[in-house]
């Protein structure tokens, strides 16, 4: 007989270091300190641990819980779905209705042309399946021999093997014989660390330039696709110059090569638009989106393919040898609906880029005036602020990455939840935060910067000696 649960901090903090293995963690590190922190509740922006603490997350989850916590909508979304039909598969000329009317309705707030899905049940799926599908369709279109995929340093697209090669992350790669054959990455456009002398303008060019240097280095006939972030999240919320993308998109058309928006974290309003390519005025051929899809409320993921691949495929395509026993999950895409419908009815792409986005960029602004920050980036809900030792220089502390997690730690502290990647803060709340949350976030931050140098023993303006 199962004993009754004691449901204690102490408990879960035990079973945690017993049993349980987190992705992305040293576990020396976090069973030595005793286990993870464990939260129990959310509702709106706020999270609440086994302690009751009331935690303000700054992060979205994972840059995912978009409507905030606590939907009963999209819970009884999953209730009925699941009394009706929990599961059924798409594979053998069986669908379900929930990925159907999902597919129409991503068709109709994707730019024009997408009109075609193919489901999965995470970003790095997703990511997979663009492998796929783009030598599926340069096989299609009799050009075998391009297979080539290029992609940035900084760049996240998946954990899997195939999306971790896609991936710019080189922690992720070395030791585990990644990147796979065939992957290739140039330099991200991130004016602040790479882009020396140059002007912003300048540097956006030499960075797009970058991939067309890739191309010919690879030849043209060999070269698949480009994939990137219309904004790289993970990788430290690197907003591109504005003179990147259209270069890329020029230099994509003009080599013949695939041009493939991640839109896992861009996806379903973080910009103040559906999509972040429309915010960065990108063009795509394939999307992929996860995440914001169902506010991480279940795991669903959907790469949208623009009609000039599909064309191809009905007509010369023959079978594609590829799926999930959960494309197309019944229940992931109606809680998927469920919450494209709150997103519309509470005008949340809108409220993002006309009242909350403006607000929290103009608030995270009022910190590059601090002496630890050296510059602040990002559009409506999403944005960095990056710790440096000299503003003037742009040079940043040594041992990279150890004043983030500093920073971060403080805010963790302080509960408020932010990310540090590199010596970078990054900052992505659900969509629905207000504007007096957004203040509550910012001044927060603030005080954890300051926190920060004190630890440091940087001097602050207005504190005594
Ligand atoms: N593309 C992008 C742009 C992402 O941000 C993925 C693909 C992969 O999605 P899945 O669902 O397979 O995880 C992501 C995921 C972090 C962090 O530390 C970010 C992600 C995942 C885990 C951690 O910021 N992004």
């Amino acid at each position: 007989m199962s004993q009754p649960l004691r449901n204690t901090t102490a408990r879960w903090r035990a079973l945690d270091v017993r049993h349980h293995l987190s992705p992305f963690t040293d576990y020396k590190d976090l069973k030595g300190a005793g286990g993870a922190r464990i939260i129990t509740h959310g509702e709106g922006v706020w999270l609440e641990d086994s302690e009751g603490a009331r935690l303000l997350d700054g992060m979205a989850g994972l840059w995912c819980v978009n409507v905030g916590y606590g939907r009963k909508a999209l819970a009884e979304a999953a209730y009925k779905q699941m009394l009706e039909l929990p599961y059924y598969n798409t594979f053998f000329k069986t669908a379900t209705p929930p990925p159907l009317e999902l597919a129409e309705k991503l068709a109709e707030l994707a730019p024009k042309g997408f009109n075609q899905v193919f489901y999965g049940s995470s970003g790095s799926e997703s990511n997979d399946t663009v492998v796929r599908l783009a030598r599926h369709y340069w096989n299609a279109v009799g050009k075998p021999e391009k297979q080539h995929f290029i992609s940035r340093t900084y760049a996240y697209h998946g954990s899997t093997m195939a999306s971790a090669s896609l991936g710019g992350m080189t922690a992720m790669q070395e030791g585990f014989g990644l990147p796979l054959p065939g992957f290739h990455h140039v330099t991200p456009p991130y004016w602040y660390d790479f882009g020396g002398a140059l002007s912003p303008e300048d540097f956006g060019i030499q960075a797009a330039r970058a991939i067309e240097e890739k191309i010919l280095e690879i030849g043209p006939e060999k070269v698949a696709a480009f994939i990137g972030e219309p904004i790289q999240g993970a990788g430290g919320v690197i907003v591109p110059p504005s003179t990147y993308w259209p270069e890329v998109q020029r230099i994509c058309r003009e080599y013949d090569v695939l041009l493939v928006a991640d839109e896992v974290i861009c996806g379903f309003g973080r910009t103040g638009a559906w999509f972040g390519s429309e915010t960065l005025g990108i063009a795509p051929d394939l999307m992929t989106t996860a995440k914001g899809i169902t506010s991480g409320y279940l795991p669903l993921s959907a790469v949208l393919v623009h009609d000039r691949i599909t064309e191809a495929l009905l007509e010369k395509g023959g079978e594609f040898f590829h799926g999930y026993t959960y494309s197309g999950h019944p229940t992931a895409c109606a809680v998927a609906l469920a919450n494209i419908g709150i997103i519309e009815e509470e005008g949340l792409v809108e409220r993002v880029r006309e009242e909350t986005g403006p607000h929290l960029q103009a608030r995270l602004r009022e910190l590059a005036e601090h002496p630890l920050v050296g510059e602040v980036r990002g559009i409506g809900l999403i944005g960095a602020v990056e710790l440096v030792a000299d503003k003037a220089t742009r040079r940043h502390f040594p041992d990279l990455g150890k004043v983030g997690v500093i920073c971060r730690d403080h805010c963790f502290a302080n509960n408020v939840i932010l990310r540090a990647v590199r010596d970078s803060i990054v900052i992505s709340p659900p969509l629905i935060i207000t504007k007096s949350e957004i203040d509550e976030l910012v001044d927060r931050l603030r005080h954890c910067i300051d926190l920060t140098a004190r630890d440091l023993g940087v001097a602050l303006p207005g504190a005594e000696a």
